[in-house]
């Protein structure tokens, strides 16, 4: 790409994204967060900085979520970050497999710890012994508490902003109650409000389904997730994850009532948990940006509109200029006023199409524009980030006009990120049109048996198998499942369809994929 021309005399040319996200995606996606001001590198290698562009993004998850959850009768509280090592080991059968991960604090300063100290990668042992404490009776359930907090998990391979990240920020919900159903009916609950955090406030399509066995949480009984696709790389990504316990951490943890129907009869409670983390803020930056930059959805941008002054020469008069700069502060007043998260960036010292080029990096969903004739004609351009269409607004009309338009710019974003999704899962019958589809970048759903063993010869099979070093990174890895949509498509006959893979008897559909 051309050096872009300096526009602004005295001011540096505005250096946009050099890398295409189609030709280098790891490097547009470091350079779209970093230019769009979304993230700064840090010194300790998997930790960032978030900045308010991004952090702001994770307000909205948290003030809509948080709403809603509360809605449904859960409270928040926090709990600490530390863990003794006795308390982590409680649940050596389930957090063995994470050990790897898990950081401890040795030190205090020169002294060495008597015992090291854990740092939480997840709550379920700091929360659980208090629960034991907390519920003695039936009349003590259902107890739903919530926390917003960070975790740390010291993972080895290549981190990725908000995707893989050594610190993330997360909720971690925490549920008790009497019965099965109960815990049932809310794992579905949750993770329909994880689906619509996704589709409704970052327009990412979202496919929810269940767990296999070896994909779901050990420590619990069955797993159900959200799962999104990110098409420049072809992978799938898991974007929450709402898990039934069962009765394993209150066994665990002897969390027991004593049974209200069967005297005296002592009985382990039914629990879930659930977590959603800012890892869905890179799954929107990777779904929604362009070769310009960050591209938001409104109902999550932190600025939403943008209104410049345009068309104002060296011949333009003082008292055209001073009308212009009164619209734009005035447009800028009536959309303030209206709820509209707006900015009228009256910078003098920048072009208009220096600052077109900042806002489009930044990703603001629209733009106005105002000058001369829009001053003569009583009307301001408004410009779509998303897709650069453009209309003309009666001034008098901004501010019902404006917001209605984000609206539509949302659900725009929406609808061409669920065209790409759908047109990306393909569905095959037959283990020869498996692999071809996953190189096409696509999620393959499959006629499935079931097992375990064909799981993990499926990921085999459509691994690279030409000896060459397979990279994670790259997308020769072999391919996961993802879930067992809920929604099945039609087609399976029990006794008669065969598993795609491995020839057993089918039974149902499950997604599989390259992923993150
Ligand atoms: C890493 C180190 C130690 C994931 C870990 O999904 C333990 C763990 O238990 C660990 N990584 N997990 C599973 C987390 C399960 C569950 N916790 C509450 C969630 C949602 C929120």
């Amino acid at each position: 790409m051309p050096p872009k021309k300096d526009d602004s005399k005295g001011k540096p040319a505005l250096i946009g994204i050099t890398a295409p996200k189609d030709e280098d995606f790891p490097s547009w996606y470091q350079q779209v967060l970093t230019k769009g001001d979304m993230l700064e590198y840090y010194d300790v290698s998997g930790c960032y900085i978030m900045k308010p562009g991004s952090y702001s993004v994770w307000e909205k998850i948290q003030a809509w979520f948080d709403g809603n959850i509360k809605e449904l009768g859960v409270q928040n509280a926090y709990f600490p970050m530390f863990v003794s090592s006795r308390v982590l080991e409680k649940e050596k059968d389930h957090v063995e497999g994470f050990a790897p991960e898990v950081a401890w604090v040795t030190k205090a300063g020169t002294t060495d710890l008597e015992e090291p100290i854990a740092i939480r990668p997840t709550s379920e042992t700091v929360m659980y012994p208090y629960y034991a404490k907390w519920i003695r009776s039936h009349r003590d359930l259902p107890l739903k508490l919530n926390q917003w907090n960070s975790v740390v998990r010291w993972e080895f391979k290549h981190p990725q902003p908000f995707l893989r990240t050594r610190e993330f920020l997360w909720q971690e919900g925490h549920t008790a109650f009497l019965t099965r159903e109960e815990a049932e009916k809310e794992v579905l609950q949750i993770l329909d409000l994880y689906a619509r955090v996704y589709s409704e406030l970052l327009a990412v399509p979202v496919i929810k389904g269940r767990k296999t066995e070896k994909e779901k949480f050990a420590g619990g009984f069955f797993t159900t997730t959200t799962e999104g696709y990110i098409p420049a790389t072809g992978r799938g990504i898991q974007g929450a994850t709402s898990h039934c316990l069962g009765q394993n951490f209150s066994k665990m943890f002897g969390i027991t009532v004593e049974d209200p129907k069967n005297d005296g009869e002592k009985i382990n409670i039914w629990q879930n948990s659930w977590g959603l983390s800012t890892r869905s803020i890179g799954v929107m930056v990777m779904v929604h940006g362009d070769d310009k930059g960050l591209v938001m959805p409104p109902r999550v941008a932190q600025t939403q509109v943008v209104v410049i002054p345009c068309g104002l020469t060296v011949k333009t008069t003082e008292e055209d200029k001073a009308n212009i700069m009164a619209g734009v502060t005035e447009i800028a007043e009536v959309l303030k006023k209206a709820g509209v998260r707006v900015i009228a960036d009256v910078r003098d010292n920048y072009s208009p199409g220096w600052k077109f080029s900042d806002w489009e990096l930044k990703g603001v969903p629209l733009r106005l524009e105002f000058g001369p004739m829009d001053f003569k004609k009583k009307q301001t351009l408004a410009v779509r980030r998303a897709n650069g269409k453009k209309e003309s607004i009666a001034l008098g009309d901004v501010a019902e006009a404006v917001p209605k338009l984000l609206e539509d710019i949302q659900a725009e974003m929406y609808a061409k990120a669920k065209a790409s999704f759908d047109s990306h899962v393909i569905r095959v019958t037959e283990w020869d049109d498996f692999v071809p589809a996953l190189n096409n970048k696509n999620l393959v759903q499959i006629p499935w048996c079931g097992v375990t063993e064909c799981e993990d010869e499926i990921k085999d099979k459509s691994a690279r198998q030409d000896g060459e070093e397979v990279d994670e990174r790259a997308p020769s890895m072999g391919a996961k499942s993802l879930c067992i949509p809920f929604d099945q498509p039609e087609g399976i006959i029990k006794g008669e369809t065969k598993c795609a893979s491995c020839g057993r008897d089918a039974v149902e559909w499950c997604m599989f994929g390259r992923s993150y």
